[in-house]
């Protein structure tokens, strides 16, 4: 899998819009998060996930990101209720991150930015598989959960144990039994909003469900993060770093918050 896009001045978030119009769409992400202008809804359910740690299939170098991939050819691991109807299923999760600790994640919280957010990717099984779905304006809910510096987090410790398999672009190996319950946050609030993928194409189906609490990086998995390459092997060593996209333009869509 290879792409013209990225993360650099020449084929970066700005230049997007160039092959990928929908970058100016009417419901973008990531977005500013102020909590002040969300308003509570009673009505928002608690999210219900579930996942089966036999359906964690394998861990790749996507040449943008890593992303863990899962079996999603049954409902074994989902996601039902949140601000969601119906069934979504586990596709992947991944990361975006900084090259340093002040920025990396693509949401913020009253322009306050993380060290890296996490994404777990889920499609509405009303559709028949993934890739139709990411077409559809229900189409996909992504969980996003922000990393903050802190204590090491063993939860982290399999995934960044993998890295050295996976350094460069198009790399890729097993990655067997890993439940992805175990990267959330204690309490579930969360904020919800109608947006896009946050990469190209950038397509406007996702329901984003971002956690109001972060989960907890140390600086030396931080850095771990850091030593994974944008390029493939043979070429040039370029660090994973600032794989983000920069906060869009609300357009007058609401934020709604599960909790006061
Ligand atoms: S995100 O959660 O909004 N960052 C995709 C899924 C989630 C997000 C962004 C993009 C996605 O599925 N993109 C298209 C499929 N990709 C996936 C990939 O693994 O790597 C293939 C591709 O682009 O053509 Cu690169
Ligand atoms: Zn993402």
């Amino acid at each position: 899998m290879s792409h013209a896009w990225g993360y650099a001045a020449n084929n970066g978030p700005d230049r997007w819009a160039d092959n990928f119009p929908i970058a100016n769409g009417p419901r973008q992400s990531p977005i500013d998060i102020v909590p002040g202008q969300a308003s509570y809804d009673a009505g928002l359910k608690p999210l219900n996930l579930q996942y089966d740690p036999s359906t964690c299939l394998e861990i790749l170098n996507n040449g943008h990101s890593f992303q863990v991939t899962f079996i999603d050819d049954t409902d074994s691991s989902t996601l039902r209720d949140g601000p969601i109807s119906g069934v979504y299923r586990l596709k992947q999760f991944h990361f975006h991150w900084g090259a340093s600790d002040d920025k990396g994640s693509e949401h913020t919280v009253a322009g306050t930015k993380y060290p890296a957010e996490l994404h777990l990717v889920h499609w509405n099984t009303k559709y028949p598989n993934f890739g139709d779905a990411a077409s559809k304006p229900d189409g996909l809910a992504v969980v996003g959960v922000f990393l903050k510096i802190g204590a090491k987090n063993p939860n982290l410790q399999k995934l960044l144990d993998a890295f050295d398999a996976i350094k460069a672009k198009g790399k890729q190996t097993s990655f067997a039994n890993f439940n992805p319950a175990t990267l959330l946050p204690g309490c579930l609030d969360y904020w919800t909003y109608d947006g896009s993928l946050t990469t190209p194409p950038l397509l406007e189906s996702v329901t984003w469900i971002v956690c109001k609490e972060p989960i907890s990086v140390s600086p030396e998995q931080m850095a771990k993060f850091r030593s994974l390459l944008f390029s493939a092997e043979g070429e040039a060593e370029c660090c994973m770093v600032d794989n983000y996209r920069p906060p869009q333009p609300l357009k007058g869509r609401p934020v709604r918050a599960s909790f006061q």
